[in-house]
């Protein structure tokens, strides 16, 4: 089924969360995976039909959403912050569930709308990449204390790049979209970077790399900022919070915040880090996760930026490859686009790589 088709069921959704109350819900955000609506009733909500081809257990991962949400909120009350705004609030059916399944099969959830916020889909200036950076290490610490047992993981190695390497190379050999002969230099280069693939998890391995309860979806556009201060109010796209490690939210979103282009741009030469951002990011990050990283997760930070931007890469090629099956598109090519994208970022990380590490030296 397709993604419009999956959602031809709205009307019963609606109903079961507002019953007759009118109603009028339009597409919503730029999401790649969930298919997301605003609605307005008596209210403003957010609307979701969960993509459960990707998220194959959906009561799971509402579970894993329920009790993050919870703790966040516990944690601010704690310090007499702000508790309606600062995560996300699930809203119960008319039955009480805190989701809904359609005649078709389709899930849904809704969210309180977080009002006064909006969304950036690049830096608009660079306090505000600093101030998300923060949030983000903060979402980091405050969840530091939550028993990561208790978290279903939503999509199993889902930043485990050796197994994403490994997905790209059986894609290449399934050719499904009969598209490999057209992509040779991206394979090239994905081949090249093998070994480099599997840094993080050897020093797992060897014990030097802690895992964390993380976010592992660190973008810029997951972050509601406060429409008139400015300021990160709630971090948002929960779907993927499950233990990872620390460098690979920092290295998300260095690689999506700090490129000087957006992630899908074709004119590969406005594609470069920005070291200034890099500093910037690296800064609040440190500071948000409040001392906790140990030296062995600063030292990586870099690696992290470089390993995350690379794994998307892959990803966006074995989507081409499988012929756009994962990510959401809005033109043809668009995948391969944003692969080109992020393989050009890496190229130029990896230039910077001596600098990055000069910088987090400095700030240790
Ligand atoms: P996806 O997994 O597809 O990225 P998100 O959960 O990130 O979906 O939602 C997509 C967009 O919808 C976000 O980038 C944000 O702009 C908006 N959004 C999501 N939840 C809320 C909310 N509770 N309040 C306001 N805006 C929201
Ligand atoms: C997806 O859901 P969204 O658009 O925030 C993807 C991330 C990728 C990102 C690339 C569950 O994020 O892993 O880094 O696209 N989320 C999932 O833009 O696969
Ligand atoms: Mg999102």
């Amino acid at each position: 089924m397709t993604r419009e088709e999956y959602c031809v069921k709205i009307d019963e959704a609606l109903d079961a969360y507002f019953g007759k109350t009118e109603r009028v819900a339009t597409p919503y955000g730029n999401g790649h995976i969930n298919d997301t609506f605003l609605v307005v009733a008596d209210g403003r909500y957010i609307l979701q039909r969960m993509n459960h081809e990707i998220f194959t257990e959906p009561e799971k991962m509402m579970e894993n959403i329920l009790g993050v949400t919870e703790h966040i909120r516990k944690k601010n009350a704690e310090l007499d912050k702000d508790t309606e705004r600062c995560t996300l609030t699930v809203l119960p059916t008319k039955e009480g569930a805190n989701f809904f399944r359609d005649s078709i099969g389709s899930y849904w959830r809704l969210y309180e709308f977080v009002e006064g916020t909006v969304t950036k889909e690049t830096v608009e200036n660079a306090e505000d990449f600093y101030t998300c950076a923060v949030a983000f290490g903060k979402f980091q610490r405050q969840l530091a204390d939550y028993d990561a047992e208790k978290l279903y993981p939503t999509i199993k190695d889902f930043h485990n790049t050796p197994d994403r390497y490994a997905k790209l190379m059986a894609a290449i050999e399934r050719n499904a979209a009969g598209r490999a002969e057209s992509v040779l230099p991206e394979i090239e280069f994905a081949k090249a970077r093998k070994g480099f693939c599997s840094v993080l998890e050897r020093e797992r391995e060897a014990g030097r790399l802690p895992l964390r309860v993380t976010h592992n979806d660190t973008k810029l556009n997951n972050i509601l900022f406060d429409e008139t201060t400015g300021e990160p109010i709630c971090v948002i796209d929960l779907d993927t919070v499950m233990s990872g490690y620390s460098v690979t939210d920092f290295g998300d979103s260095i690689r999506f915040g700090a490129n000087t282009a957006a992630e899908d741009e074709t004119d590969l030469s406005k594609v470069s880090l920005d070291m200034n951002l890099f500093e910037l990011y690296a800064k609040g990050f440190i500071e948000g996760c409040g001392g906790r990283l140990t030296d062995a997760e600063l030292e990586l930070l870099p690696e992290g930026a470089i390993m995350m931007t690379l794994e998307c890469g892959m990803r966006f090629l074995t989507d081409y490859l499988d012929g756009d099956v994962y990510f959401r598109i809005h033109r043809e090519g668009h995948n391969l686009d944003r692969c080109r994208n992020q393989f050009a970022l890496v190229a130029d990380m990896e230039k910077k790589l001596p600098l990055m590490r000069e910088i987090i030296k400095k700030l240790k």
